[in-house]
Formats: C-alpha cells, sequence, structure tokens
C-alpha cells in the first residue's frame, strides 16, 4: 500500500500562532503520529511496525534513549518515537533515478524538510571530481576509493571519523578499532555536542560520566528536580515514569525558561484517563529561570541547605547534610561549602531572575525529601558554564547523600537511542589508557594514544587545512554542528566526504571534492549476513544493554549494515594477499565478524569493562545493566576513590540592553536535523519554522512589534557577520532578555569558538543576538498572530 508523496519547501508564509499548551500528548498526539505514518508507511505498514517497537522481540525504537519498561504495554505508544520509526521504515526511497534527475545545484535549493521527504537511500553514490549530479556506483567501487585516500594519507590524523548516536554496539566496536588502526583518534560524536558537559562533571566527581539511577529509582523518588529538558517533546516516555513517581507521592520542580507542556500536565495515552482527557498534572513549582541561571539556582539551593543545617535552634539544626555520608565517602566539602557561604543571595536572584521565596520554597522540599533526583538534558550542557553547573548538581546532591541509594541520583536524560552505547564501545576522541591497553591486547596492534578531535577542533582542522577525508557514520555533520558557513566552507575543503546514511540529508551536498553515500540498514530492517540473521546491542540512559532485532524487509536489495561496510573497509586497510594482515594493523578475521555479530560480541566482551558473557547475558529479554560504582555500591573510581565536592566560581551570562540571549531547540515536529513537520503543537506554532520567541516585554521596550519580521545577528567579538535571515516575532512566556528559536536553523548564528569550558560542547543554548529589520522580501498578508 502506497505512501503519499512528498511535500515541498516549507512556505513560511503559511506560518500562524495560537495558544500554548498547557498539556502533553493524550488524542491529538496519536491522531499526529497516524497521520505522519500513515503518508509514509501507509497503513498495513504502519500497524506492522508500530506494533514492534521496544518489544522484548522486537527493534529499539530509533527515538531516544530512554529505557523501557519491564512490563511493556502492547503498543508502548509514544507520538514522536512513532514519528521516528515512520521517518526510517517510510515507504519512499531515493534511487540513483532520482540523482539523476537532480543535481546538487538544484537539491541545494531544497530545505531539510523536503531532503527528508524523499525517503531512503537505495544505493552507493559517487559524486566525481567536478560532476553536477552523483552517479551510483558498486560497493566494491565505493569501498577500494574510500581505502585508497585513507592508505593515501601523509598522516592518519588526516582522517576524521564522526559518529552519530545510533549506531549500534557492533557497529561502533569494530568502527573505533578501524579508525584505531588506521593511527588516530579523530572519532568526534554527536555526544561532543550533546552531553560532553555531564560526562565531563560527572567522570571528575563521581568517577563516572553516568546517570547513577534506574527507572525504579523514579518511579520511587520522592522529589525529582528536571532541568533544562523538555521531555513532553523529546523524551515522551519519561512522563510515563513521572506519573508513576507522582502517583507514589513525588514532588516534581520544573526548571526551565518555558513552560513546557508535557511538564505542566501529561495525558497518558495508555491509559482511559489519558484517552478521556484530564490527565496528571506533574509540574508541583515551575521555575521560569533565566537561560544560564542554573549554576546560581544549584548554588542557591546548596546555600539554603546550609543555612537550614546551621541556623541555631531551627527545626533541621544539624540534621540537613548527611555527615555519615560525606564523612565515608566524598572529598573537598570545605571548598564547596566555602563558595556556597561566599555567594551572595542578590547574585543568585540576579542571574535566575527568580524570587528568593521560590529558591526557598525547593529547598524546603529538599529538606523534607530523603531521595532526591536531578535530571536534565541540553538546558543544562549548552552554556560556556555548563560543567561547572553540573558539578553544583552533583553538589547539592551529595550535601544529602542523594547519590547510591533508592530513588536518588543523577539523571542526564541522553538524546540519541544508542549515544551511551557508542561511547562505552570507545567511540571518544580520548579514551582511557585501559581501554587502549585492552584493544591492543584483544587485536595484536598498538592503537595510537595521542588524543583526536572533538566536533569543534574537527571543524577547525578541516577549515585549516589539516584534514582530507570525513566519514560520517549517521548523522548530519553539516546542519548539526555550529557556524554552519564555517562547517560548510571547512568540509568543502576536504579531498573526500563520506556519509554512511538512511536517508537524504544536506550533508551529502555539502562535499569534498569527491564524495561517496554510502546507503546502510535502519534499526527497524532484518539484516541477514552469511551467519543468518543478525541482531545488534544498545545501551539506553540508564545503563541497560539489551537486543535489537529489525523484521521489515530492507528498503532496497543493495543496503550493506554498518558492521558490514566497517568490517570491508577494515579487510582493504589492514589485510594483505589471502588476508593476512598487515604488519601493525590489528589482526581480525573481518568476514566473520560481519558474517556473525557474535563474534564482535565476544571482542567487545573481552575488551570492555562490564560484557562478560555478552552473548549469554542477552538472552534475558530485558538484556543486563552495565555495572556503575555509584549507584551498585557508593564506590567512586577517583584519585581520591571517593566522590569529589568542588569549589566552582558562579558564572552567568549577562544580557546588554538591547540584546537578548538566544537558546536555540527542538520543535515538537523535528527530530534534530530531521524535520518531521511544520508544526510544534505544544508551543502553539503552526504551519513554519522560522519564529523566534521572545517577551511582550523586550518587544515593547525594542520597539519590534509580536508578528515583526526581523533578522538574528550574532554579537561575538570576532567581528564575522552571523545572521538568521527572515524570523517572525512572536510574544512569548519566556524571562526577559531571553529568547527560543528552533535549530538547525539558528546553528548559522553558533560561533565555532563559543564553546563550554572543559567539555567543548557548543554553547547552542547561549547566543547573544540582536534583532534587526529583515532584509528578506516582506511576507504576504496570510499571517495571523492570536494572541
Ligand atoms: N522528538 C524528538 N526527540 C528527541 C530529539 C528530537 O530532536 N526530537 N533529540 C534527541 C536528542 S539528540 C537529545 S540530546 C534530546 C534533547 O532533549 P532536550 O534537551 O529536551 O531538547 P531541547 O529542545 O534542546 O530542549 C532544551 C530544553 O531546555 C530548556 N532550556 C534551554 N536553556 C536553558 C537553561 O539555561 N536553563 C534551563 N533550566 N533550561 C533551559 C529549553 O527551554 C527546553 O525546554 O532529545 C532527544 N529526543
Ligand atoms: N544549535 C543547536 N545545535 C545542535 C543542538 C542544539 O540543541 N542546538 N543539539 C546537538 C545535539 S544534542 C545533537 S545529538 C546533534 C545531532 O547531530 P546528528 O546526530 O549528526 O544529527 P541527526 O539529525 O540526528 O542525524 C540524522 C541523520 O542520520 C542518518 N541516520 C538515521 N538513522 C541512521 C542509522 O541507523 N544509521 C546511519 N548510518 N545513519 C542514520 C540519516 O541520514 C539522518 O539524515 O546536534 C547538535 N546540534
Ligand atoms: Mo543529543
Amino acid at each position: 500500500m502506497a505512501s503519499k508523496a512528498p511535500q515541498e519547501n516549507i512556505d513560511e508564509q503559511q506560518l500562524h500562532v495560537g495558544k500554548i499548551k498547557s498539556k502533553a500528548v493524550g488524542i491529538p498526539g496519536i491522531m499526529h503520529a497516524m497521520e505522519i505514518s500513515l503518508a509514509q508507511m501507509g497503513p498495513v505498514r504502519t500497524a506492522q511496525t508500530l506494533l514492534k517497537i521496544n518489544q522484548k522481540d522486537g527493534f529499539d525504537c530509533p527515538g531516544c534513549a530512554w529505557p523501557e519498561e519491564e512490563k511493556r504495554h502492547a503498543a508502548e505508544f509514544c507520538e514522536n518515537g512513532a514519528k521516528a520509526v515512520a521517518e526510517e521504515a517510510t515507504r519512499r526511497r531515493v534511487p540513483p533515478s532520482f540523482f539523476a534527475e537532480h543535481s546538487i545545484a538544484s537539491l541545494l535549493e531544497r530545505d531539510d524538510y523536503w531532503l527528508g521527504q524523499q525517503g531512503r537511500l537505495t544505493d552507493p553514490m559517487f559524486l566525481a571530481d567536478g560532476a553536477e549530479h552523483y552517479a551510483p556506483v558498486s560497493w566494491d567501487f565505493a569501498l577500494d576509493l574510500l581505502a585508497s585516500e585513507l592508505k593515501g594519507l601523509a598522516d592518519p590524523n588526516e582522517a576524521i571519523f564522526y559518529t552519530s548516536g545510533r549506531t549500534s554496539n557492533e557497529a561502533a566496536f569494530v568502527y573505533q578499532l578501524l579508525v584505531r588502526g588506521l593511527g588516530t583518534n579523530n572519532l568526534p560524536d554527536c555526544s561532543n555536542m550533546c552531553h560532553e558537559s555531564s560526562g565531563s562533571a560527572l567522570t571528575e566527581t563521581i568517577g563516572i560520566g553516568k546517570g547513577s539511577v534506574s527507572l525504579a529509582d523514579i518511579h520511587n523518588a520522592e522529589l525529582i528536580i528536571i532541568a533544562g529538558q523538555n521531555p513532553g517533546t523529546n523524551h515522551p516516555r519519561m512522563l510515563s515514569a513521572l506519573e508513576k513517581a507522582k502517583k507514589n507521592g513525588a514532588a516534581i520542580v520544573s526548571v526551565n525558561p518555558l513552560p513546557e507542556a508535557g511538564l505542566m500536565n501529561f495525558e497518558n495515552p495508555q491509559t482511559p484517563r489519558g484517552l478521556v482527557g484530564g490527565g496528571t498534572a506533574l509540574t508541583d513549582d515551575f521555575l521560569q529561570i533565566r537561560l544560564g541561571g542554573d549554576q546560581a539556582l544549584f548554588q542557591g539551593l546548596g546555600k539554603f541547605l546550609l543555612e537550614e543545617h546551621r541556623r541555631p535552634g531551627g527545626a533541621w539544626e544539624g540534621r540537613v547534610l548527611d555527615t555519615p555520608f560525606i564523612e565515608a565517602h566524598t572529598t573537598g566539602l570545605h571548598a564547596c561549602l566555602d563558595q556556597l557561604a561566599a555567594v551572595s543571595w542578590d547574585e543568585i536572584l540576579l542571574a535566575t531572575g527568580l524570587e528568593l521565596e521560590q529558591i526557598h520554597a525547593t529547598g524546603r522540599r529538599l529538606l523534607e525529601s530523603k531521595a532526591t533526583i536531578v535530571c536534565w538534558a541540553m538546558g543544562l550542557t549548552q552554556h560556556k558554564h555548563s560543567v561547572s553547573t553540573l558539578k553544583d548538581v552533583v553538589n547539592l546532591l551529595l550535601l544529602q547523600g542523594n547519590i547510591g541509594k533508592p530513588g536518588a541520583g543523577v539523571c542526564p536524560v541522553r538524546g540519541h537511542s544508542n549515544v551511551q552505547g557508542d561511547r562505552t564501545m570507545g567511540i571518544f576522541e580520548r579514551m582511557p589508557s585501559s581501554f587502549h591497553d585492552a584493544l591492543d591486547a584483544e587485536f595484536k596492534f598498538d592503537s595510537p594514544r595521542d588524543h583526536g578531535y572533538d566536533t569543534v577542533a574537527a571543524i577547525a582542522a578541516m577549515r585549516d587545512g589539516a584534514g582530507k577525508v570525513f566519514v560520517g557514520m549517521g548523522g548530519n555533520f553539516a546542519r548539526a554542528t555550529p557556524d554552519t558557513s564555517v562547517t560548510e566552507a571547512a568540509l568543502q575543503n576536504l579531498a573526500l566526504t563520506v556519509q554512511i546514511s538512511t536517508k537524504l540529508n544536506r550533508s551529502h551536498l555539502i562535499t569534498g571534492r569527491q564524495a561517496l553515500i554510502l546507503p546502510t540498514l535502519g534499526r527497524t530492517e532484518r539484516d541477514t549476513q552469511a551467519g543468518g540473521d543478525q541482531r545488534v546491542t544498545v545501551e539506553d540512559s540508564m545503563s541497560a544493554v539489551h537486543a535489537s532485532r529489525g523484521r521489515l524487509a530492507p528498503a532496497s536489495t543493495s543496503l550493506m549494515s554498518e558492521v558490514a561496510i566497517v568490517c570491508a573497509l577494515a579487510k582493504r586497510l589492514f589485510t594483505g594477499d589471502g588476508g593476512a594482515p598487515l604488519p601493525g594493523a590489528p589482526v581480525a578475521d573481518w568476514d566473520a565478524l560481519a558474517a556473525d555479530y557474535s563474534a564482535v560480541r565476544t571482542h567487545i566482551a573481552a575488551v570492555v569493562p562490564g560484557f562478560g558473557g555478552f552473548e549469554e547475558k542477552l538472552t534475558k529479554p530485558a538484556g543486563f545493566v552495565l555495572p556503575h560504582g555509584p549507584r551498585d555500591g557508593r564506590t567512586f573510581d577517583t584519585p581520591s576513590g571517593k566522590a569529589v565536592f568542588t569549589g566552582n566560581v558562579l558564572e552567568y551570562p549577562t544580557i546588554p540592553a538591547g540584546r537578548l540571549l538566544l537558546q536555540t531547540l527542538r520543535s515538537h515536529d523535528q527530530y534534530n536535523t530531521t524535520i518531521y513537520g511544520k508544526d510544534d503543537r505544544y508551543r502553539g506554532i503552526y504551519g513554519g519554522r522560522r519564529v523566534v520567541l521572545v517577551n511582550a516585554a523586550d518587544l515593547a521596550s525594542l520597539g519590534i512589534a509580536d508578528g515583526a519580521l526581523v533578522d538574528l545577528v550574532t554579537e561575538w567579538h570576532d567581528g564575522v557577520e552571523r545572521r538568521a535571515p527572515g524570523f517572525r516575532t512572536v510574544a512569548y512566556s519566556t524571562p526577559v532578555g531571553c529568547a527560543a528559536a528552533y535549530y538547525p536553523e539558528t546553528n548559522v548564528l553558533v560561533p565555532l569558538d563559543s564553546t563550554a569550558d572543559v567539555s567543548g560542547t557548543p554553547t547552542s543554548k547561549s547566543v547573544l543576538i540582536r534583532l534587526e529589520p529583515s532584509t528578506e522580501q516582506a511576507p504576504g498578508d496570510n499571517v495571523e498572530a492570536q494572541h
């Protein structure tokens, strides 16, 4: 049964603005997901695929990294999971004839929405030097070309190997082995732009860069603070867990510049109540914080705890801090206490934009709670001072012993469905030496130990001529990265760009002198190799590893799996005649690894801690949970063997008069750079994406009308003009001085060297801009502002 024809570019003139929603999901969510699924897949396939998402014998949902409930619903329904699946399982195709018809130049006129709508890539394609069209080639041609370019490099560090977070553990493991076998650690990944700040802060303070809670902890927490996260759109299944926590008596505090619908009120489509309306009010207290004010808030909460602990004759005197825990399991308390004493309430209130009583109220909830969890996502990780902000989150939890006990802990909520697993498998430009030692022993070679490039460093290297070949294992590097003009020019500086992809995107059009598209299988598809049908594994946000098996017939008979592509390339690079390993190369039977992924898992078990008995452990449908010292037994893999309190100087952005601080975020109808549709239903934006949400008082003081057409222009010290033209202003509930607009359209505004200290993450939630009257043509008069 057919899918519908793809839509045209988004016509921003159709944009209109309605009311902000106060609750998420319910019937409209189901309807919307069905509409998209039916358009992409037709009715039969829609039924087949949606029923298999996250089931015990099915595939892992490519939508997000939130864990599965032990007892699964027949269709664990999630609107945005369904949209992610429809995007991959679509019946639309991009065959060689598509590229014959469309030149690169004509495709560059198309937006991300149109490109994504075209469907699945079907054949390996080659763009020759000077050619205007991609042409089909054989896999042998493509892999030989890539191998010969890599072999011809003067230095292996001229090659850059990006990874997005959908890649399975098995593919990630052989990929990092290939890269290190070649002699480089240039393994930038999407995590560099995502939760890197979390990894940096947690590794330093608790000795492991992963969250410490399980789903049961969420269900049993007494207080959950959710900061800088929009789960209603980005982690919808988390709302069911929060609903359960609420029923068990938890209080929820939301910390966000925007009143996000899902956090406020949730109608669970799984329950009759959700279907008939009503829903659960999730948030007890909403702290509408200024952008980048979170470090001040967490220090303020710590200061409040300390004041109550020390208040002579007070109800909580001497009872607030968990002294036995602090003495047994931590170091550095005084550095933290000194900072909390030094920071002033005036500064905390200025930085957060909150009232003292609001912070005290949350502080009182902390006093009463015996088990507190802090959850966060991009609102906390994409600022200049993100790492110190997250160290202050850890400080707050450590003060009350809220780590390594039921219902308590840190919960960085990951984005891509296997971004955490990819890191566990070694996708990282600076893995610890213990990992290299184990890798070298297993594959009898000397892996390079010098650190490689992260994402921002990779762009700078390509810009400066130090890169020659780029390989993308999934993702959309040209669109996801900051400073779009700089990144595009950097990619165009290369000799060869190679994208291993499921769907067409702009990174296929912004190429080096030569380019390859290598089309690959998605999660939902059957993966048949010489050794039979294969399964892969993934790790969720709570360190649980489980198998994923696709059942759909592949989008084309010419697709290769990611594992098979990597092994075929490795064989060309690392073996000579008769398959004998070349001197110095990693020793592996590449054909055998591609034939049966359990052979890859045997190697993983030998190299990566926690994977002993990997294959047997997969027989349990729910998989297994990786060891986590702080969670399992309050052991901390830090130099002192203890959790580390830190004293962090307070930072927060200042916004000069007449300027705005812009956060770049996701709408409800997108998956990162993949645009599913034109609406952001919960925020009341329909039919277009070029909007900037601004406080009405700011619009008034700037003398700009609600609904006016403006350009966003970055204020940054290098004098380079960064302009995103033609955005419509929308008066919105956001703190004064704090604006919001969608990514990736606004990536052009984020300066490449505006990064978080320590983690190097682009400051996508903190871009200083000014609004200028638009340089674009005035729009038609069919735009309504209905506030
Ligand atoms: N449907 C869907 N699901 C997704 C994705 C998707 O694009 N679509 N992307 C996936 C990926 S890779 C990721 S990383 C996650 C992202 O998940 P989120 O982090 O929820 O994504 P964003 O849209 O960037 O939203 C950031 C949130 O933080 C708030 N915020 C911004 N700045 C600040 C701040 O300074 N302080 C505080 N307290 N809040 C702030 C914003 O208002 C917004 O609510 O979602 C994953 N899941
Ligand atoms: N301004 C701004 N920039 C940001 C962010 C922000 O909040 N603001 N967020 C950042 C974050 S959190 C992230 S994670 C990055 C995301 O960066 P990326 O991960 O690079 O981007 P995606 O849009 O998720 O990549 C989508 C593409 O992946 C390919 N793909 C999908 N599934 C598969 C698969 O199974 N295998 C393979 N090989 N390919 C596949 C498809 O071709 C699709 O077009 O963007 C970052 N950039
Ligand atoms: Mo992400």
